[in-house]
């Protein structure tokens, strides 16, 4: 078979001819007249939800870019379409996985979704592709690092652009997961870095928390913080295979005595510290029990009901401060002021504080004042009421 030159941007590693492609030149966009733009007619809510709830996954898929979209024309329909689907929601196991970079986090998904899926759970897995938000390389790649889940039937990828601003995790990681909870899906598992703030943020979406680490060449752990054990509900040390296997229960030993030191943040559960390997499937199942063994027994003593109520006031809060910081952003005079200020700013003619405090007063914000104890004595007056400010 004659084999043309141009292959796509990724194929498969094992991929043949069949990933050949021939590349045509495209035209230039043609410039819309304004006004005249062809607009898809927006979806029907209703249908939309129903076909959600049963279990299409295109629009699954769609409702997810739906919720996820900063476009103000479809917040309302995202909105909508959560309050449709909110009371179907809540009936998975919520499991955050993270660990360092290359811990073996999506080959644990894999391997995991995979067992589990096999066992007839129905699986979706919300990865966040924290290293490009705008290319759409890294997330063709963690999808070809999930090929055992991928091809199940009844699990269901969703990679997100982390967008940049919360360290690792998609903007809208909670409402996905009501989504994929009214879809019918009974595990939900989030994958996210453990750098910068994203596992704390992820650690209140989730039921149960699961660390994953590795050995270093000695038998240290590598690129383990104490912060972040102190929010596992489980550990394991990854990569317990072939000649790792030996400093991996060294790791996992010296680990299982720091965390027994640490006071457990749910009360009595004692978080177990397990080894397992994703290349070879050892150990899995044995992180999975123990995830379960935890989540029954949250269930059993309230902690999974307090868990959930966290959860919920969590997402209230990361709402609110969310509206708030856009609707000031939006404030015209905030804009003004801001285009006016940041270029001194920037030059060094005006102190930061200065330009802070004369762009929050002209928005009709006051700030706190504070007594000598620290104490905040003044009332913060949000005016966000009138346009004109
Ligand atoms: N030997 C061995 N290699 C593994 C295991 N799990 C993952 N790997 C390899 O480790 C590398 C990183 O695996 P990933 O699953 O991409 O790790 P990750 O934690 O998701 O990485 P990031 O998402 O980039 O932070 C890959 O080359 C995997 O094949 C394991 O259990 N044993
Ligand atoms: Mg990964």
């Amino acid at each position: 078979m004659n084999v043309p030159a141009s292959r796509p941007d990724w194929v498969p590693p094992d991929a043949g001819t069949e990933f050949t492609t021939r590349v045509v030149a495209g035209t230039p966009p043609r410039a819309i007249p304004a006004g005249r733009a062809k607009r898809r007619a927006p979806e029907d809510g209703a249908a939309l939800a129903a076909a959600i709830r049963a279990g299409d996954r295109s629009a699954l898929a769609r409702g997810i870019t739906l919720v996820e979209s900063r476009a103000a024309a479809h917040r309302a329909a995202g909105d909508e379409l959560l309050q449709r689907l909110s009371p179907f929601a809540g009936g998975s196991v919520r499991v955050g996985v993270t660990g360092p970079p290359g811990a073996g986090k999506s080959t644990f998904i894999d391997a995991l979704g995979a067992q589990l899926g096999g066992a007839g759970r129905a699986v979706a897995v919300l990865s966040v592709d924290p290293s490009s938000p705008v290319t759409r390389g890294s997330i063709l790649g963690d999808k070809a690092r999930m090929e055992r889940l991928a091809r199940l039937p009844n699990a269901f990828i969703r990679p997100s652009p982390s967008g940049g601003e919360l360290g690792g995790v998609a903007r809208r990681t909670r409402e996905t997961i009501v989504l994929c909870e009214a879809a019918g899906f009974d595990v939900v598992l989030v994958e996210t870095v453990g750098v910068g703030q994203s596992e704390v943020l992820v650690r209140g979406m989730v039921d149960c928390f699961l660390v994953l680490l590795l050995a270093g060449a000695g038998d240290e752990l590598q690129g383990i913080k104490k912060g972040i054990i102190e929010l596992a509900d489980v550990l394991a040390v990854n990569k317990a295979d072939g000649d790792n296997r030996a400093r991996v229960e060294t790791a996992r030993r010296e680990l299982a005595r720091a965390v027994h030191y640490l006071a457990a943040p749910d009360g009595a559960w004692q978080p177990p510290v397990l080894a397992c390997s994703a290349r070879t499937n050892e150990g899995i199942d044995e992180v999975w029990r123990a995830v379960e063994r935890f989540v029954a027994g949250g269930r059993a003593h309230g902690g999974f009901a307090a868990r959930r109520r966290e959860q919920s006031l969590a997402w209230l809060g990361a709402l609110v401060e969310e509206g708030l910081r856009e609707a000031f952003a939006a404030r015209p005079e905030v804009m003004r002021l801001r285009a006016e200020l940041e270029p001194r700013v920037a030059g060094g003619t005006l102190p930061a504080p200065a330009a802070a405090q004369a762009i929050l007063a002209a928005s009709g914000w006051r700030a706190p004042e504070f007594s000598a104890k620290g104490a905040a004595v003044g009332k913060i007056r949000p005016v966000m009421g009138g346009d004109s400010g």
